[in-house]
């Protein structure tokens, strides 16, 4: 028998989860051949990755910085072909070649292509948390009618993932009952942040520069903001609702400051088992890869297992954490209005435009403004979306005079 290569795309290659997917991509060479990359505008990490991993495939999404590639090294570089924008994304996720498409690029430009994807029938790995958010239901309803399969890279989400398949147990991302009848309560972690322990009455003193500090994870400030408020963990509680359909009572985070454990699933027997592993995100992108088995090799690095503490959450402390699972619960447009108010809160409080414990007033209030309804395709949800974010920003300048 031949064994056949699969074919992977990395969409949004010059990020976090991009840039180890490729490092993991290329140490399994024997498992899997590099199909297609691409940036929006970090073209020049782009050219490095083209001569470092030779893909097929090279897209640019950025307009001015695909011409100004094109005139520095034409539309190819030895055996990789430079593409444009939405079609160059449209071909690489969706091209027969295709077996693997990982999903890692930041925000909604990522909607279209992983919606390719599905219609055919790829594995999906989906490292973009606010398209499951804002359109899960949406993505779920395709995935439906489709042959591909959704792996999560999140690492809670994977490790419930690890868990499930270890038990013995089946990966059902559309059985709406499987975990239901199966699974007692699931719990993802939550390293709590860099204000856990700070008092309440400190939250309106904290300035952008101590929220972009994550104390266990390397992480873009946008997420460290999240992480910080909790919204983050909350993000991950609309996103492990839409995975693994369990009751919102079931579905539970704590906070383990040494992110060592990642989540824990407790099954009828009353057995609880954890999934651990040193923080380090090319575990789950390559367990997803390498999906059900497990062929990565580690650094090995020794696990250092002292002082594991695990807390429940100070509800009183992180109100976006409780709007996020009220959205849980909601469901429809909820998930997208919540992202959406979140994104822009975060963005004027990193420029010091609104204040923190402004966040969560703007973002339960523009619930409160926006109608819940359903979005059924790709074009009502960008428009729900900008919609919901124009409202936002009027909000924030009638009540905070800021624009
Ligand atoms: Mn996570």
């Amino acid at each position: 028998m031949v064994f056949v290569l699969k074919k992977v795309s990395v969409l949004g290659s010059t990020g976090s989860v991009g840039k180890s997917t490729l490092e993991v991509v290329s140490k399994l060479s024997d498992k899997f051949n590099l199909y297609a990359i691409s940036c929006n505008e970090n073209t020049l990490l782009l050219h490095e990755q083209i001569t470092k991993y030779k893909p097929r495939f090279a897209v640019i999404i950025d307009h001015a910085k695909y011409k100004e590639f094109l005139d520095d090294y034409g539309d190819r570089i030895d055996s990789t072909k430079i593409l444009f924008g939405e079609e160059g994304l449209h071909q690489i996720s969706s091209h027969e070649d295709v077996d693997i498409v990982v999903a890692a690029i930041v925000g909604f430009q990522c909607l279209k292509p992983v919606s390719d994807a599905i219609s055919t029938n790829k594995t999906v790995i989906i490292a973009n948390k606010e398209i499951l958010v804002a359109a899960g239901e949406m993505i779920m309803s395709i995935l439906n009618k489709s042959d591909a399969r959704l792996l999560p890279v999140d690492s809670e989400h994977n490790a419930l993932l690890q868990i499930i398949l270890s038990s013995g147990l089946e990966y059902k991302v559309n059985d709406m009952k499987y975990y239901e009848s199966n699974i007692n309560n699931i719990t993802i972690t939550a390293s709590g942040g860099p204000f856990i322990d700070l008092d309440v009455s400190e939250f309106k003193n904290i300035k952008s520069k101590h929220a972009i500090k994550h104390p266990t994870w390397d992480m873009g400030e946008k997420i460290s903001v999240d992480s910080s408020t909790m919204m983050n963990k909350g993000l991950e509680i609309i996103e492990a609702k839409l995975l693994f359909n369990l009751n919102l009572e079931k579905i539970n985070a704590i906070i383990h400051r040494q992110s060592k454990v990642h989540a824990l699933v407790e099954f009828f027997d009353g057995t609880i088992i954890a999934h651990m592993s040193e923080p380090d995100m090319k575990i789950p992108i390559s367990y997803a890869l390498t999906f059900p088995q497990r062929v990565y090799k580690s650094e090995s690095r020794k696990f250092i297992f002292d002082n594991l503490t695990f807390e429940d959450i100070p509800m009183s402390k992180f109100p976006c954490y409780k709007l996020a699972r009220t959205v849980a619960e909601t469901g429809k447009n909820s998930g997208l209005i919540l992202n959406a108010a979140n994104e822009i809160s975060v963005e004027y409080f990193l420029s010091d435009k609104i204040i923190y414990t402004d966040i969560p007033n703007i973002i339960e209030e523009v619930l409160d403004r926006v109608e819940i309804t359903s979005n059924s395709d790709i074009g009502s949800i960008l428009d729900n979306d900008k919609e919901v974010r124009i409202i936002t920003k009027k909000l924030i300048k009638e009540k905070y005079g800021a624009s």
